[in-house]
């Protein structure tokens, strides 16, 4: 027999529980970085840019120039150029929450996962989330290969010339030892920066 004195919850006080509602009281500092390769590739990064900026428990802080960069491992000419830009955010949202808010972004933008490294309308991606190392592969922190990029370092390096890679040093370091080869800054494409 049940208890008759513990009553049941009704349904509709149990309350959803999703990941994206769980926020911090503090916000933390995250870099992403972005990428693309297919479609009109300043329009989609603007776009991505702006989700971010709409996404409750982001604050866009900056917006770095926009560079041109050579597909990084696929075989030279099988691609077209990327451009490539990173963000700077303010969130409230723990990392899991901002990599699910990225995935949607992706999704948004009909980015097409057919092949690892295959050309894409987009992709978003965590470079480093306050000082939070991680090597969990659902979200690896630092993004595991952010220390080898130069179209990931160049930009990032112009909006936070001081900016250290939490476990790899800082990466101006990092920038000077890779070089810029295939990394082209793009002065004439512009990313505004959510008012
Ligand atoms: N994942 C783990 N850690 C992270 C993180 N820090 N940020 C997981 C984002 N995602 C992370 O990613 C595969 C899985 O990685 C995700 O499900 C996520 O849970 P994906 O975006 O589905 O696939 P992908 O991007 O094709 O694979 P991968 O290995 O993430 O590729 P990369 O390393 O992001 O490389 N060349 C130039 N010039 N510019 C580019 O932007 N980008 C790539 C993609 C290749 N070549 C490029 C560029
Ligand atoms: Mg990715």
């Amino acid at each position: 027999m049940s208890d008759p004195t513990v009553q049941p919850v009704p349904a509709a006080v149990v309350e959803q529980v999703d990941a994206a509602d769980i926020t911090l009281s503090n916000p933390k500092r995250a870099v992403i970085a972005l990428g693309s390769n297919l479609g009109n590739r300043l329009e989609t990064l603007q776009g991505a840019v702006d989700a971010l900026e709409d996404t409750p428990g982001v604050r866009v802080k900056a917006v770095s120039p926009v560079y041109e960069t050579e597909p990084w491992g696929v075989a030279p000419g099988s691609q077209l150029a990327y451009l490539n830009a990173v963000v700077v955010v303010k969130t409230t949202l723990p990392p899991g929450s901002l990599l699910e808010r990225a995935h949607a972004i992706e999704e948004a933008f009909d980015r097409v996962r057919e092949e690892r490294w295959g050309p894409r309308t987009i992709d978003v991606d965590i470079v480093s989330y306050a000082e939070v190392v991680s090597d969990d592969p659902f979200l690896t922190l630092p993004h595991p290969r952010a220390h080898e990029r130069a179209f990931v370092l160049a930009p990032w390096s112009d909006v936070d010339p001081a900016a250290q890679l939490p476990g790899r040093g800082a990466i101006a370091e990092l920038l000077a030892a890779l070089g810029r080869e295939g990394v082209v800054a793009r002065a004439d494409l512009e990313l505004r920066l959510p008012e």
